[in-house]
């Protein structure tokens, strides 16, 4: 569904004065409010397909109730967010869960709703219905060479729906690795993977890059052939120019400093794209920002810094993806909640005195580096964000008036109250 304009209009008149008052005092406290805005306007972060139901735990899925039945309706909803928030204006796929049938309909569909195709994600960490052979001990790195060759056909497949649809990028996560000490063979697993990735490769168009995203264990206990960011490395470094480091904030070990990881990579010019969640344990895939937003934070300080150094546009240069999905929350206020995150660790990270940093810096004036980055953490700069909003046509408040427009009731009423959307 869609919300009619003059609804955004009516909702935004409400809330404009107390808006005009915040944005104004904070305007006045900070140096040029209007290029920030412009910066907002122009990031678009990508809903992934997945995002759109509830999510699962391997203990069970709870359904809310009206999610969507098909790739249409995914569209659909995202359509919807990025009318509120205008800053969801691109899509995720994941291949099986979402076969465009008819491609050219579908691109149809998401360009009226302002869309374009981010990243195509492949999947050899589930064995499909009608599949010939599994992937129980892993896909690229099987010590079967026609388990790996499966494995690197559904790749292709997945580069060639994407070109139907106009995406420019393919992320492939594995979950090869092993449970138990003995199992396996690193270097042969490695020399495995990275021969199925080479083949891959050679089928991706010029302009299209690839994303190898690495992480530290889960469904794999003991090790992970893609385990950190070093190993993404070393493959995209012998694979060529078109494949980058994917990160994602819950595939770490606990503590991990990736802040500093986004930062090296940025100045090898392997960083390729980000996929946003929070956790307090593991890949928890909870809602960007929701325990620790000083670490978000400071990976937006990194961001920026290293794309500016290189004089990356930070909109379009990497790929932004939400890469979360839970148990308890409307998935779509959840994925509002994302954005809004996302939108406010961007603007602080913004605000940051980069030649007040950098002098401190040289000075080894660890009080005042310190004074620095916290001075715009504790910016509220939700006016700022909100303002971006306005003024691109989204809503003041997303999230208000998604629900006193009862969206999710109306999904209810339309798609029913126990339809699954495809996924984990
Ligand atoms: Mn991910």
């Amino acid at each position: 569904m869609q919300i009619e304009k003059y609804k955004i209009a009516e909702h935004n008149d409400s809330l404009a004065p107390s808006l005009k008052r915040a944005y104004e005092f904070l305007a006045g406290e900070i140096n040029d409010a209007e290029s920030i805005i412009r910066k907002l306007t122009d990031f678009q972060v990508a809903i992934p397909s997945w995002a759109l139901g509830t999510g699962g735990t391997r203990f069970g899925r709870f359904p809310g109730g009206g999610e969507p039945r098909n790739l249409e309706e995914k569209i659909e909803d995202i359509g919807l967010l990025h009318q509120l928030n205008q800053s969801s204006g691109a899509i995720s796929l994941h291949i099986p869960w979402d076969i465009p049938s008819n491609p050219s309909h579908i691109k149809a569909l998401a360009a009226q709703h302002g869309l374009r195709f981010d990243a195509m994600n492949s999947n050899t960490f589930q064995d499909q219905p009608g599949q010939a052979l599994s992937y129980k001990f892993g896909s690229l790195q099987n010590v079967n060479k026609a388990i790996r060759q499966q494995a690197i056909d559904h790749n292709i497949e997945v580069i060639r729906h994407g070109i139907e649809l106009g995406s420019e990028s393919l992320t492939v996560w594995l979950s090869d690795g092993s449970c138990f000490p003995g199992q396996l063979n690193f270097r042969h697993a490695f020399q495995n993977t990275l021969e199925g990735l080479q083949e891959i490769y050679k089928h991706l168009p010029d302009n299209w890059k690839m994303f190898v995203e690495y992480k530290a264990a889960e469904p794999n206990f003991y090790s992970t052939t893609v385990g950190d960011w070093g190993q993404s490395l070393l493959y995209a470094q012998k694979l060529g120019p078109k494949a980058y480091t994917l990160v994602d904030l819950g595939h770490h070990l606990p503590n991990a400093n990736i802040e500093q990881i986004v930062s090296l990579l940025l100045m090898e010019g392997k960083l390729g794209g980000f996929h946003f969640n929070d956790s307090k344990y593991g890949d928890d895939d909870l809602t960007v920002g929701c325990m620790k937003p000083y670490q978000l934070f400071l990976i937006f300080n990194e961001l920026i810094e290293g794309m500016d150094a290189r004089g990356m546009n930070h909109n379009t240069d990497l790929g932004w993806m939400i890469d979360a999905s839970h148990n308890v929350k409307d998935p779509l206020e959840d994925l509002l909640q994302s954005v809004e995150a996302i939108m406010i660790s961007y603007a602080q990270a913004l605000l940051v005195d980069r030649n007040k940093l950098l002098a401190a810096q040289q000075e080894n004036d660890v009080v005042t580096a310190q004074e620095v980055l916290q001075q715009a953490f504790r910016t509220d700069v939700r006016s700022l964000v909100a303002e971006a909003r306005r003024r691109a046509g989204g809503a003041i408040n997303p999230i208000a008036l998604y629900r006193s427009e009862k969206v999710r009731d109306h999904l209810i009423k339309e798609r029913g109250a126990k339809t699954m959307a495809t996924g984990l």
